[in-house]
């Protein structure tokens, strides 16, 4: 079914976690983690504020909501806290959405977008995901 010349993603970027109070989570993930956030910011485009920890290559980033008309205030306002996607790191997010778009699945975003710490961004919707939320993320 997966043609093993043409991987998907090199790696899970980062899993998302919709939160209602930052700070409070931010230091309650600190003891769980034992360790610090390497990162904070604040994203109007997408109407956030995030702080990330890191795991191995990974993140862990937890999400709070700019207000309740942004994607993660509806979702805190429907679902309550709890994961709100998952972010697959790709080297091209333009030609992983394309390869998408091919293969019928329905996106988000049609063209990359900026995400966090400079990256490049793309979400597809959770219907082609077994209901998962999913970013891609291109560094750099
Ligand atoms: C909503 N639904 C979800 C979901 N959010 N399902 C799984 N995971 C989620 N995160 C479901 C919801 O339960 C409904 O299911 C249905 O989708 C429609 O819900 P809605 O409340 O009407 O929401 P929509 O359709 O207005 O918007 C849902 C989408 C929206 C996913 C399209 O949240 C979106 O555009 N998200 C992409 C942007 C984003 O999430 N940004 C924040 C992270 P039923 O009830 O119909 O079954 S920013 C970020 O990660 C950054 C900056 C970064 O990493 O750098
Ligand atoms: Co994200």
């Amino acid at each position: 079914m997966s043609d093993p010349a043409l991987p998907f993603a090199t790696a899970i970027d980062h899993i998302g976690i919709a939160v209602d109070d930052l700070d409070a989570a931010a230091e309650q993930y600190r003891n769980l983690l034992g360790a610090g956030p390497v990162h904070r910011e604040r994203v109007e485009s997408q109407g956030v504020e995030e702080v990330l920890f890191r795991v191995g290559d990974s993140y862990v980033q937890l999400l709070g909501a700019l207000g309740p008309e942004t994607a993660v205030g509806k979702f805190l306002a429907k679902r309550g806290e709890g994961m709100h996607h998952v972010a697959y790191r790709v080297d091209d997010v333009a030609a992983a959405l394309d390869t998408l778009r091919g293969a019928g699945v329905r996106l988000v975003d049609e063209t990359p977008r900026p995400g966090s710490r400079g990256t490049t961004i793309a979400f597809v919707h959770p219907s082609a995901f077994r209901g998962v939320l999913v970013e891609l993320v291109q560094e750099g």
